[in-house]
């Protein structure tokens, strides 16, 4: 019998002065390098840069300022780490463009094509890897759309729907990993919900990536987000079970450790 596969971890690297989760600590490019390299060194097999904070609340940035601060970052992680998959996190096409030139090979697109009318387009002639995560709104106002009867099946529902607008655009199906976006426009019982059935996820036909990571609704009255690592990790093992394909964490050394107690290698390479 075939064991549990060991999910690829993916690094967050947040370059954002406002980042809930590193405080803006990256907000550099040599230190967002080096912490890059950190994240490889312990054990992430993807390296996810950001340059818009997607905390509830957060306002957004211009295209030239994330630019600014991915760019550097992912050309500088492709010299230093050439064996790193690296991933931006962005919604915009335009910085789409610009990393997978700069080096990246995964767009990881939080709004899942809704952001931008050209996301979609732009992945289909790109031809990189594409998260497509579920969303309803910008993080500024994601809290007011956070309403559900039955949340698993309408976070499936209406990934279903951007899954099939991605397909529909050109976009190889073996190109896309879908995500139920724990923390957007959810509550905490919404994301307990989805992680409990995870199952509804991975049924899809697709690669499922799953982004728990120091959020919310792992959180304990008065904590920091760092401390809320050893429960990110008790999720990734959950994920694992359920066949999740990849984690997206600040600390991948706890992933790590908690994968280590058994789980087989990954048969299915990076991307
Ligand atoms: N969460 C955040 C940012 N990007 N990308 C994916 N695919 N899935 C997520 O759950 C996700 C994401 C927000 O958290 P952060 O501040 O830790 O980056």
């Amino acid at each position: 019998m075939r064991g549990v596969s060991r999910p690829i971890i993916m690094g967050v690297l947040n370059v954002t002065p406002d980042s809930f989760s590193d405080g803006g600590q990256f907000n550099d490019t040599a230190l967002a390098i080096r912490h890059g390299l950190e994240l490889a060194a312990a054990g992430a097999a993807i390296i996810d840069v950001g340059g818009e904070s997607t905390r509830p609340g957060a306002a957004q940035v211009d295209a030239a300022t994330e630019q600014q601060r991915v760019l550097p970052v992912i050309r500088g992680l492709r010299a230093a780490a050439p064996n790193a998959v690296l991933s931006v996190d962005t919604t915009r096409a335009s910085t789409a463009r610009a990393a997978v030139a700069a080096g990246a090979r995964i767009v990881n697109d939080v709004s899942g094509g809704l952001a931008d009318p050209d996301m979609l387009r732009t992945i289909a002639e790109l031809r990189c890897e594409y998260v497509c995560q579920h969303w309803r709104a910008p993080s500024a106002v994601m809290g007011d759309y956070a309403t559900y009867k039955d949340p698993v099946a309408e976070v499936r529902s209406e990934l279903q729907q951007r899954l099939a607008a991605a397909v529909a655009t050109g976009i190889a199906v073996e190109r896309i990993i879908i995500d139920p976006g724990l923390g957007f426009a959810k509550a905490r019982q919404h994301d307990w919900a989805i992680v409990g059935s995870l199952a509804a996820f991975t049924d899809l036909g697709c690669r499922v990536l799953i982004g728990a990571s120091r959020k919310r609704f792992l959180s304990q009255p008065g904590d920091t987000p760092p401390e809320r690592d050893l429960a990110t990790a008790a999720i990734s093992l959950l994920a694992a079970v359920a066949g999740v394909w990849a984690v997206r964490v600040h600390n991948p050394t706890l992933t790590v450790k908690v994968f280590d107690c058994g789980l087989i290698a990954d048969d299915a390479g990076v991307v």
